[in-house]
């Protein structure tokens, strides 16, 4: 690793906001390719956060200063990893389920796929089933659910059943993430589509569109 992705992810770790943008922009000045700068010097580092909470190392409030410092770091490299307007490939309205306030994770999916010509309507965090399925009967024809809690990842069969259960007008494809979503528990609650990441959540929904 460069030393500019060593500081930018000590950076991140520390929660210090002015040198992850400080080191971001270094990074992007000297070429490095934006999604080299995300997947190698930022996303390792919120992982590395986690490692340390999970050790009794670090608590919430570090968490949420790490959190923070990511969140003004993807800022900085959102336009370059969205370079030309692309036609619309279709409207995915995107959330952190209901009980969740994680949205790093979903911020990147909603990124990605804008970048690769979609439209992002962005419902936030801690979504209720309902808000999915008033934006699918508004347009939407993904639904895109993240959880990062375990406690939380039952929620999305909430939302995948009150889907089935709308009525809609037109078909509407459901792909589920998150750290503790896996293959086969997308399938045991009928989503249609999981991703590991951001950039498979975009090669999945290309995919389910066929
Ligand atoms: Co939380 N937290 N947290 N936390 N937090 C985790 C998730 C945890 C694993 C930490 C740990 O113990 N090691 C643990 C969950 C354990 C579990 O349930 N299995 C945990 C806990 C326990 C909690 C609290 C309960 C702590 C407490 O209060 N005692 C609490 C819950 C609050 C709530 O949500 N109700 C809590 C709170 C918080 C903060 C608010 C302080 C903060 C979040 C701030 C924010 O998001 N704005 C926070 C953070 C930062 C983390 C960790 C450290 C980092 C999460 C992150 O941003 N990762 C996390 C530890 C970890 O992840 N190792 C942890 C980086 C991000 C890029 O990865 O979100 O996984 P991720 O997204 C990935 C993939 O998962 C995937 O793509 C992304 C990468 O490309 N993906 C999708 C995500 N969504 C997708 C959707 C898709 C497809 C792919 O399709 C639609």
């Amino acid at each position: 690793m460069s030393e500019t992705l060593d500081q930018l992810f000590e950076g991140i770790v520390n929660g210090e906001k002015e040198i992850v943008e400080q080191k971001v922009n270094e990074a992007l000045n000297s070429g490095m390719d934006p999604a080299v700068i995300l997947n190698k010097g930022m996303v390792p580092a919120m992982a590395e956060v986690g490692r340390r909470f999970e050790e009794g190392e670090c608590y919430v409030p570090e968490m949420l200063v790490a959190a923070r410092a990511m969140q003004s770091g993807m800022a900085l490299l959102k336009p370059h990893l969205q370079k030309e307007k692309l036609a619309s490939k279709g409207k995915v309205a995107i959330g952190t389920v209901k009980g969740d306030l994680h949205d790093i994770g979903k911020n990147l999916v909603g990124m990605m796929l804008e970048g690769a010509g979609f439209e992002i309507q962005d419902l936030g965090t801690d979504v209720p089933p309902e808000k999915f399925v008033d934006a699918a009967r508004s347009g939407a024809n993904i639904i895109a659910l993240s959880a990062l809690l375990s406690t939380t990842m039952i929620k999305m069969k909430e939302v995948v059943d009150a889907l089935a259960q709308a009525d809609l007008p037109h078909k509407t494809i459901v792909i589920v993430g998150g750290a503790p979503v896996t293959e086969s528990f997308a399938k045991s609650i009928g989503a249609d589509g999981f991703a590991p990441d951001a950039s498979r959540a975009v090669s999945t929904v290309q995919a389910l569109l066929g």
